[in-house]
């Protein structure tokens, strides 16, 4: 048995050692469980009823908590996910499981025909999959993957098989979908910035003419309730953009739909930075990149930052402006270490101020403005808090040095986390559960959060870490903004 054989023997024992016995109750244990029940493979689904394939943000959270349980199926995970991409460089953000009905997720492969019309974007042929994006989280999750464990993860190549992936991916987005011309990646569809019926999308979205509802029918209504979903109308919007994309061949520019989204670029400069880590794990420098998501940091203040409501707003790429409406998503960019420390410490006020209410009149941060015309503490992204945002939010209080804001949303998503069987979403005030229960990422990132202790000195590590930034500056006294 050769070397990565061994390796991988390994490891594969170590997890069946692993499995949670039955009657086990611990946090870890449910939330391991979660991810053992969602496994299908070579993948994990976000839910087993209402989600049944692989999604690509929510493979990438999977990974950053799967990775404390089994750092071989960690890297699987993402590799599953990657062998998917199309030769445009675009990671597609459902690839599809050729073993579950065609009726059991809308749209399915036969509304997105990738193999067919996605051929001139490179659309592999063997696998199926969507043909929008979602939130570039996987370099950032490769490089908390890799360092879970270096030994196994050199053995395997894993870093070096993944790195061209990730780097054709981010040229896709930076070359693609700059769409507005500033230097910043567009979303083209709501699905693709993951956060689908927020209200930022209203005025953008109200400017498609819906499907007609008789030309499709909606599974999601078969396991979810229709209070928490978004609308038939909404619907009828994605299905018009989609279908349009699609009868395009899939080829960038010309859509109706266009945004630049601050928590997808910022996740985009967050990974940037990890692959310029990846790229010096793999014996180059790294300083280009790094030089490449100050850039983007740059761009993404100019272009979204409002000084007044000391957030970051989305921009109407065809409409013209920045969208006045307070999401979750304007706080996401806190991630960033290298944020300039005013615009960090505005941020944080206005996560804990009465527009998101965190440690006041809410323990989790919602999708969107407590205060806001459209908000509705149960319906989807219109205001329930999500837990992949909580985490990205206490990562970034961690990296800012707000310890104690951030040990209490760890504290406040680990007791709503159990409380609520690992749910999608919950309700801002009342932390009851919305959507699915058994939830991927929410389990997955769980487990991060539990791994990290009581937020140690490591806790953000490989998120937040500042300790090796001179280097990838490429200079001798480069010092914080
Ligand atoms: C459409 C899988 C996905 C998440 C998204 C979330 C939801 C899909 C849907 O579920 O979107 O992609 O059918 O509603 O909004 O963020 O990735 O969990």
């Amino acid at each position: 048995m050769d070397r990565t054989a061994q390796l991988t023997a390994l490891r594969t024992a170590a997890d069946i050692a692993y499995d949670p016995p039955p009657d086990a109750d611990g946090p870890h244990v449910r939330a391991a469980r979660v991810l053992a029940e969602n496994w299908t493979g070579a993948s994990t689904v976000p839910a087993r009823s209402l989600y049944p394939h692989q999604w690509s943000w929510d493979s990438a959270f999977i990974a950053i908590g799967l990775r404390h349980v089994s750092p071989l199926r960690a890297q699987t995970e993402l590799e599953t996910l990657l062998g998917a991409q199309w030769g445009d460089g675009r990671i597609p953000h459902i690839v599809f499981n050729p073993s579950v009905p065609l009726d059991a997720y809308f749209p399915s492969p036969d509304f997105w025909r990738s193999s067919t019309a996605g051929r001139a974007a490179g659309a592999p042929r063997t696998v199926q999959t969507s043909g929008i994006v979602q939130p570039p989280v996987h370099a950032l999750a490769a490089w908390l993957v890799h360092r879970a464990d270096p030994g196994l993860s050199r053995a395997r190549g894993f870093l070096t098989r993944v790195y061209p992936r990730l780097a054709a991916w981010h040229r896709y987005l930076l070359h693609r979908r700059d769409l507005g011309g500033g230097g910043l990646a567009s979303v083209v569809h709501p699905w693709e910035q993951g956060m689908d019926n927020s209200p930022a999308w209203d005025a953008p979205l109200s400017r498609v003419t819906p499907a007609p509802a008789r030309t499709f029918r909606r599974a999601d209504l078969d396991h979810g309730s229709p209070e928490d979903r978004p609308t038939d109308l909404d619907y009828g919007r994605y299905v018009r953009l989609a279908a349009g994309y699609r009868d395009g061949g899939y080829a960038d520019g010309g859509g109706e739909f266009a945004v630049e989204d601050p928590a997808f670029n910022a996740l985009l400069i967050a990974s940037e930075q990890a692959l310029a880590r990846i790229a010096r794990e793999l014996g180059a420098t790294g300083t280009a990149r790094w030089a490449r998501a100050e850039r983007l940091t740059a761009a993404l203040i100019e272009r979204t930052w409002d000084p007044v409501r000391g957030m970051f707003l989305c921009r109407d790429v065809r409409g013209g402006g920045l969208i006045p409406e307070r999401c979750v998503s304007g706080l996401i960019p806190l991630l960033l270490p290298t944020l300039p420390r005013d615009i960090a410490a505005r941020l944080v006020r206005t996560a804990h101020g009465p527009h998101f209410g965190l440690g006041t009149t809410t323990r989790l941060a919602p999708s969107y403005d407590l205060l806001g015309e459209a908000f509705d503490p149960h319906r989807y992204w219109r205001g329930p808090a999500w837990f992949n945002t909580g985490w990205l939010l206490e990562r970034g209080l961690r990296v800012h040095g707000e310890h104690e804001r951030a040990g209490a949303l760890r504290t406040a998503l680990l007791d709503l986390a159990v409380a609520s069987d690992f749910a999608e979403y919950v309700d801002p005030y009342t932390g009851a559960a919305c959507g699915a229960t058994g939830f991927g990422w929410t389990a997955a990132l769980t487990l991060d959060l539990l791994h990290d202790g009581a937020g140690g000195p490591d806790a953000a590590a490989g998120v937040g870490e500042l300790e090796d930034v001179r280097e990838l500056k490429g200079v001798k006294g480069g010092d914080r903004r």
